[in-house]
């Protein structure tokens, strides 16, 4: 007897074990008139809905001819933070650039300030609240990050709030530690001091927090390529995978330096070099494209998706929800955006939110994928068909999400209207 069986599922949605490199981004296999079958935690069978028809459940739910695909991943957020920057949108309009806003003391280092004020529960309860929405959009796994403390007792602050949320359940989470995510004014000039003291708290965040990833914020008037080495070395020889915020804004070589390191992922890659694109296509990491970021920073070049995958690299999509450069928690949107900026195909942006995006924070076995004994990650959408997603745009299309087979979230019934 099974616990649960969606059947009468018009496409289901089987992504290919991945990392899924260049070509093979534009296989998105699928099954018709599908169902599948939930025991426990797993999916422990899939076939058709005539099938299905044989097998008793405790519970049946009728996909009435919709799109199932696995939980989305999101694969870059920095979830955790005190307060917020509305009043930095004046600023943004009147010209001032991202970077500019920084060195005056604001963006990061405002929300540094916020984050260090705030105690664990006000920020647990915050984070958990924006982790709520997103599973109502359609994730059912992310990764967050520390980095608004930039001191022993605010990181592991943020990488507690973390691990709770966690281990709470709603969604699986993989923790990055973000000491270097800017340098706090009392160090400038004495840039290497301050990544000394984050060098210095690798081994107390291996202790203390689950964090498996270390990620440097490497850009002009932050951390340059040296620094980004010197930390990347010591994370790894500390035991951490490694991320990359690179070729963000500048293109300073974050890419190239993502290879040699071997990191996990590079992200954002929007400047990143022809030579840069090539080594990442020959690598095994995987470039995380944030067009949302673009969008918001109000710029016209897009990280070049195309590029990438046709010199063979992996490519995946995340929000980057933080409360400066992408404050959004809506992965369906960034899936519009990809399509719309980036020109990326329905097959490939599928695959960047969930196999690939399961590969950028190490969570394969358990996310990205629906396999029979796999983990019962799933979202029913309300749309004809999977290329519908990012063609209608801006608005959540989810209409259950079920995480570890558990349903998490349905949108009420009043709130269905019928798309004819
Ligand atoms: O708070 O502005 N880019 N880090 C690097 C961010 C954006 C987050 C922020
Ligand atoms: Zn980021």
């Amino acid at each position: 007897m099974d616990d649960q069986i969606i059947e009468n599922i018009g496409c289901l949605l089987l992504p290919n074990a991945g990392p899924l490199k260049g070509e093979a981004m534009k296989e998105l296999p699928v099954r018709h008139q599908a169902a599948l079958a939930v025991k426990g935690e797993q999916v422990v069978w899939t076939g058709s809905t005539e099938e299905a028809q044989t097998r008793k459940a405790h519970q049946r739910f009728n996909a009435e001819g919709k799109v199932v695909s696995p939980g989305l991943v999101d694969p870059h957020t920095h979830l955790v933070f005190g307060g917020s920057r509305e009043e930095e949108l004046a600023l943004k309009q009147a010209g001032t650039a991202y970077l500019d806003i920084l060195k005056r003391g604001g963006g990061i280092l405002s929300t540094v300030r916020a984050t260090r004020q705030a105690d664990e529960q006000f920020l647990f309860e915050k984070a958990r609240s924006f982790a709520g929405r997103m599973a109502a959009y359609g994730v059912t796994t992310l990764e967050a990050k520390s980095g608004y403390g930039l001191d022993e007792e605010t990181e592991l602050k943020q990488l507690s709030v973390i691990d709770r949320l966690n281990n709470e359940g709603l969604l699986d989470i993989a923790a990055t530690f973000l000491g270097p995510h800017a340098i706090p004014p009392e160090f400038k000039g004495r840039e290497d001091v301050f990544l000394d003291q984050m060098i210095d708290l690798l081994p107390v965040m291996k202790e203390k927090t689950s964090a498996a990833f270390t990620d440097i914020f490497c850009e002009t008037g932050v951390f340059t390529t040296e620094q980004a080495a010197r930390f990347m070395e010591a994370s790894q020889r500390h035991g951490f995978q490694v991320k990359i915020h690179a070729d963000e804004i500048d293109p300073l070589g974050g890419t190239e330096l993502a290879v040699q390191y071997g990191a996990v992922s590079a992200d954002h890659l929007v400047a990143a070099s022809a030579e840069g694109i090539q080594q990442l296509a020959a690598s095994d990491t995987m470039a995380v494209l944030l067009p949302g970021t673009t969008f918001y920073l109000g710029k016209d070049t897009y990280a070049d998706a195309r590029r990438m995958i046709q010199a063979g690299a992996a490519v995946a999509l995340a929000t980057d929800f933080n409360p400066g450069s992408c404050v959004t928690h809506n992965l369906q949107m960034i899936m519009a955006l990809a399509a719309l900026k980036m020109k990326m195909t329905p097959e490939e942006i599928w695959n960047a939110v969930t196999v690939n995006a399961s590969h950028a924070i190490g969570m394969e076995k358990t996310a990205g994928r629906i396999t029979v004994g796999g983990q019962a990650d799933l979202v029913l959408w309300d749309i004809p068909n999977y290329k519908y997603l990012p063609y209608h745009y801006g608005v959540n299309h989810a209409r259950a999400v079920w995480k570890r087979g558990r349903l998490i979230w349905e949108r009420r019934e009043a709130d269905v209207f019928p798309i004819s």
